[in-house]
């Protein structure tokens, strides 16, 4: 399957008291490219009964499926790949586990820590905080669009930009040069996370239209 990072849903029980099951049930509805279970409170059991809900929703939508920072998970439910970040398991550690055949997808705040993990191997990069987001305490300072450019021109794999994406800055993101957009708040935390993943789904094909396509 092609990886296609145009909307990157990542799943996130802090939000309304909604699950992951339904997060990524409106995700799919809605059109979610990439989905993505990240939970830093729960442990390896509850993790891996998530993990497997979220392969069989995935794969009867036929979208791309990835954990979040376990590469064991990922494995023992079948996901199509693992996102680590510097609290995880090496990208080349990831990548040897994981086989040439699963993704591995890599977080990068800067060119350097982009080009190591694409040296690493890396399938795609999740590149930010963009903009300023309340979701992740640790996530450091906003690199903003000319932050995420100069990073998508120095590597050759596909980028998702993520951090404080909303509908109304998307196109600002795909206009970068990024292959996508990775969310939380914007969908676990909408109204209508299925009406909120479509719009999120046509702002991106415009600003990919009105660039000629998608990048790589
Ligand atoms: N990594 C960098 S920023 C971020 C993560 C996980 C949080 C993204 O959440 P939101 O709500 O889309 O800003
Ligand atoms: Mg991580």
């Amino acid at each position: 399957m092609r990886l296609d990072l145009r909307v990157y849903v990542i799943t996130d029980r802090t939000f309304r008291g909604r699950s992951h099951e339904d997060v990524a049930r409106a995700a799919l509805v809605g059109g979610a490219t990439v989905l993505q279970l990240r939970d830093k409170r729960a442990s390896g059991r509850e993790l891996v009964e998530w993990a497997r809900q979220l392969r069989a929703l995935t794969r009867r939508a036929k979208v791309t499926f990835v954990v979040n920072d376990r590469v064991d998970v990922a494995l023992a439910a079948d996901a199509d790949g693992a996102h680590v970040g510097e609290d995880d398991l090496p990208v080349a550690d990831a990548r040897r586990l994981l086989g040439p055949g699963r993704i591995v997808g890599a977080s990068a705040g800067t060119v350097e820590e982009a080009l190591q993990a694409e040296a690493d191997g890396a399938d795609y990069l999740g590149v930010g905080p963009v903009f300023p987001t309340a979701t992740k305490a640790d996530a450091g300072e906003a690199i903003g669009p000319e932050g995420l450019r100069r990073i998508v021109e120095a590597v050759r794999v596909p980028v998702v930009g993520i951090g404080g994406i909303t509908l109304d800055n998307a196109a600002e993101v795909i206009r970068a040069g990024a292959a996508g957009v990775a969310v939380i708040s914007a969908v676990a935390g909408a109204d209508d996370m299925v009406e909120a993943t479509r719009r999120l789904r046509e702002v991106v094909d415009a600003a990919l239209h009105g660039r000629g396509g998608a990048r790589r």
